[in-house]
This record gives structure tokens, sequence and C-alpha cells, in this order.
């Protein structure tokens, strides 16, 4: 968690920024990190950050676009340094929000960062728990329990929210079982799938979200959110169809490893999802798309073995947590990562 003197330092860039730009993460976790900053103060314009694996440059033409006076940073874990050489230059002010474990001294000493992993209590709560302990608004609750379970993660209020929202949650307090099962775990699996459509209907439901009062009116098809609706069934197909694939392996084998292609990248989903069925599997999923391949990886206190399995090939890079990590490698050397996962586990 943050300390009370960073909530308070946060709070006070908030109160400052007259028009902040929220640059986020493409996931739930970061999507509900931006709406609980943005609902606290009632103003500022949200980003979701689609090029992988870091913020680049292009993203700095977005700040003069909205003519933005402050600028956040949320659950990102990889930002470029000509990113960070451009906004220097500009001369505003950056509020970096964090929680993945990363080469910490590649941060300018000018942006404001923070992340518990920095802190003497070390710890890693999803950035949207953290960006609840800012904001505090209690009727905002059930906003931070959505972003906390997309990463994986349920906060000590969740009994709460169990009191105050009883036909949408489940009896069990594990992250996976309120994903699957509950309505409020359907929200989530609504903004990781909806965020996935094009920007213009992405910056529809950012505004509509921006607004919402409860999660029955995001639950309730209605014209302001039909499109999330729509684009939600539509991934949520191809999910089931290729997750289904995915379950067809040799069940003596220690890894899934499986591959696929299309439109639209849902690796972490297809994983998660994954290791839901088979907690003890190493889970490799694979999109191939052009010349390289994204890569989501779960496994538990996988991240290092994932590391060592990308050492010896060219051109690859990752990152993640502990229980979960991204890679990203060539096409041609998907074969040479199996069989380098195949040795190390
Ligand atoms: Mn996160």
């Amino acid at each position: 968690m943050l300390t009370v003197k960073q909530i308070k330092e946060i709070r006070e860039h908030l109160n400052k920024a007259q028009n902040p730009i929220f640059f986020f993460d493409n996931d739930g976790d970061g999507l509900c990190s931006f709406l609980l900053l943005q609902r606290f103060i009632g103003r500022g314009k949200g980003v979701p950050i689609r090029t992988f694996p870091e913020l680049s440059s292009d993203y700095v033409k977005r700040i003069n676009e909205l003519n933005a006076d402050y600028i956040f940073i949320l659950d990102k874990p990889i930002v470029s340094q000509e990113f960070f050489e451009e906004i220097r230059q500009i001369n505003l002010p950056i509020v970096y929000i964090d929680h993945h474990k990363i080469d910490f001294s590649l941060i300018p000493k000018f942006v404001n960062y923070y992340n518990p992993l920095l802190n003497k209590k070390k710890t890693n709560e999803p950035v949207t728990y953290l960006c609840y302990g800012i904001s505090q608004k209690k009727e905002d609750a059930w906003i931070a329990l959505i972003g906390s379970i997309c990463d994986n993660y349920v906060p000590k209020f969740y009994s709460q929210i169990q009191k105050d929202y009883p036909d949408l949650t489940v009896q069990s307090k594990k992250s996976p079982e309120i994903y699957y099962n509950s309505q409020l775990g359907k929200i989530a699996q609504m903004f990781n799938f909806a965020l996935k459509d094009s920007i213009t209907n992405v910056v529809t439901m950012i505004k509509f979200l921006m607004k919402v009062k409860s999660p029955n009116d995001v639950l309730n098809e209605s014209k302001d959110n039909f499109l999330m609706h729509k684009r939600f069934e539509e991934i949520n197909k191809k999910y089931h169809k290729f997750l289904e694939k995915a379950c067809d392996f040799d069940k003596k084998e220690k890894m899934i490893f499986f591959e696929y292609g299309g439109e639209t990248s849902i690796s972490a989903d297809i994983a998660n999802g994954l290791k839901y069925r088979f907690p003890n599997k190493v889970i490799v999923v694979a999109y191939i798309s052009g010349a390289k391949a994204n890569i989501s990886v779960r496994g538990k206190k996988i991240r290092e073995i994932a590391l060592k399995a990308i050492k010896d090939l060219e051109d690859a890079s990752g990152g993640g947590h502990e229980d979960a990590v991204g890679l990203r490698v060539k096409i041609e050397d998907l074969g040479k990562l199996r069989e380098n996962f195949k040795k190390l586990i």
C-alpha cells in the first residue's frame, strides 16, 4: 500500500491538475484506476495505452491535442525513454503510479513515481486498489473491487461489497471465483474485452463509465452502453472457442502451450481461463500476428523461468509479475521457446 504521505502528495497533484490526461494500461486494472481518479476530481481525460510492451512517444501528441496540463500514468510497466524525454522538454509534471517490478533506475528523476514495491513494506496491490486508497469515494467501491479482481486480488472490503450487492457477488472470497461466477465479475470481463474495441467505441465506453452510478447500470443494456455489450458478446464467443481448443492437450504434460491468431489478442484472458481450470500447469499462450508473438505466461513463481527461457532468443523481451508474465518473441523462435520452457520446468 502507499503511505499516508504518498497519498497526500498524489492528492495534491490531482488538485493542482486542471486538465489532466490519464494514460492507463489497456486492461481492467488500468481502466478502473483511471475511473477512480477521474471520478474523484471530476476532471481529466483517459487514454488507454495500446502500444505493447511500452508507452511509446507516439502518445505525446495526445497531450497536445487534449491540451493537458498534467500527466498521469497508471499501471503501465514500461515507458519509453523518448516519451520521458519529450515530456521533459515541454516541462509538464508526470505522476506515475504502478505496481510492477521493473528496473527502477530507468525512471528519470523529474518523474513523480509511486510504486509500493519501493516502500519499506514491499507490496504490489493492483493500481486500482492504490487509487481507491487515494480517492476513498465509498460509492465507487464496486469499481475498486472490479479493477482489483482483474488483477487477481481480493481487497478486504469485499465483505462490505457482499453486503451491499448480495445479488452481484458470490460467497467465495477467491478472485477467480468472483471473476468468473459473479455479476461484478461479469463487468470485469466486459471491461477487459470491450477495451479491445475501436478507439471511438472505447471513448464512448469511457465517457459512459465516468458518469455511471451503479453496477446495474452497466449490466443492464441501454442506449448508452449497447456498444460495450455488443463487443463483449463478440469477443466472449471467440474466447470460449479458443479456450475449448486450448483445453485439448495431453494431461500428462506439465505445460499447456497454445498458439492462436486472428484480429484480436486475448492471450491474457485465455491464459487466466486456463489457469483457473488447471491451476497446477505452466501456461503459455501465444498470439501470432505479424513478425512477433505476444505471449502470456502463468504459473507459480514463473517470472524467473520465463525470463530465462527467452535469454538466448534474439530481439525477445518480457516482464510482469511473479506468477503472470508477458513475453514478446519472433514467430520463428516459438519452437525454441517451447523447448526452453520444457527444459526449465
Ligand atoms: Mn495492474
